[in-house]
């Protein structure tokens, strides 16, 4: 039986690198290891506190809104804090943002500065808490720019500059999904040892599908392109696609994916007119960036629906974005009825 790799263990073995190659793609420096070992030990302690539920008395909202003006979960407050008490001390931060915070959090004085940037949406899938549904964490790493201090602007950096990036899912299973640029691998979390073991490497999406994910509801609200897309699916066999095709929406952003990375797929949160001043509902820099990387990395493809996701230049740090990602074949078959628009 083949040893069980741990991700310390993986993680040290990308730190070493390749030695026959100088700058192998995928070796990564020693801060940024220790980084993503500090990210999974605060995920463990997260995914703790969603198992209890109920009996954690973890469950409901707070009594407080975050800088979307959602209606923050007491699970959304919990993960935010481990995130920060996890990694501002380590030195190899300069900062963290979170969704659930309206500013970075710069490291405190009373620790070492490190050189990465750490983005973050600590709960995603918040209404699904109280349901008993998966969630998880999404997180993604970029290198602080040379010079003066720390600030908002250093974060504002497009998604073809993360240096890592992956989530935690808290399902049946608590699975970390990780990518430093050289492929996706995913870790299972062994409770028994407190370990996440390498469960599975070079992930590869299928390039074809016969399955979407979109919240139909939105419906009468999407722009032509995605009415049409749609609808041309839900014709099946009979229609213009000659194939039948299967709908699963989760309502929430992780568990999508990771079944997109599992079996392929394709996942959409498009604009919609409801709110027709805003790109759309998912945020650019700690979910559709990290996601766009990873759905990328295992030969998927990202994109707003006219351009590639990890190309935008950010303006705001909690700035939406319109997301259509998965098996790339369909992604690029989508996104030619807003050319055909055109
Ligand atoms: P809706 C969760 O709140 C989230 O940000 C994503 O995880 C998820 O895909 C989406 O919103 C669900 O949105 O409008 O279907 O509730």
């Amino acid at each position: 039986m083949s040893p069980k790799i741990s991700l310390t263990r993986y993680l040290i073995e990308k730190q070493r690198g390749r030695q026959d190659v100088a700058d192998a793609p995928g070796a990564i420096p020693p801060q940024l290891r220790l980084l993503l070992e500090v990210v999974a030990r605060a995920c463990k302690s997260i995914s703790l506190a969603v198992t209890k539920g109920a009996l954690g008395g973890v469950l409901g909202a707070a009594d407080s809104e975050n800088v979307q003006g959602e209606i923050q979960k007491k699970l959304d407050i919990i993960a935010n804090e481990v995130l920060i008490e996890a990694n501002e001390w380590g030195g190899h931060l300069a900062a963290m943002a979170s969704e659930e915070m309206e500013g970075i959090y710069v490291v405190p004085n009373r620790y070492p500065q490190g050189e990465y940037l750490l983005m973050f949406d600590p709960l995603d899938g918040s209404s699904n808490i109280d349901v008993n549904v998966s969630i998880g964490t999404i997180f993604s790493v970029l290198l602080k720019p040379e010079g003066a201090a720390v600030s908002e602007q250093d974060f504002l950096q497009a998604g073809h500059q993360q240096v890592a990036a992956g989530y935690c899912i808290y399902g049946p299973q608590t699975t970390l999904v990780l990518t430093v640029g050289d492929g996706v691998a995913m870790f299972t979390l062994d409770r028994e040892q407190g370990s996440f073991i390498l469960t599975q490497e070079n992930v590869q999406i299928p390039p074809d599908t016969q399955e979407f994910a979109i919240n139909m509801s939105n419906m009468r609200h999407w722009a032509p392109p995605v009415k049409r897309y749609i609808a041309e699916c839900l014709e099946g066999a009979d229609g213009p696609r000659g194939k039948n095709f299967n709908m699963r929406w989760i309502a929430s952003m992780v568990a999508d994916v990771h079944r997109i990375l599992t079996r392929g797929g394709v996942f959409m949160y498009p604009w919609d007119q409801r709110e027709p001043g805003k790109p759309g509902k998912l945020r650019l820099m700690y979910e559709a960036n990290p996601m766009g990387w990873l759905v990328e990395q295992a030969g998927g493809a990202a994109s707003t629906g006219t351009e590639r996701i990890l190309d935008i230049q950010p303006t705001q740090l909690h700035q939406r974005v319109s997301v259509v990602l998965g098996s790339r074949n369909e992604v690029a078959h989508m996104t030619s009825y807003y050319e055909r628009e055109a």
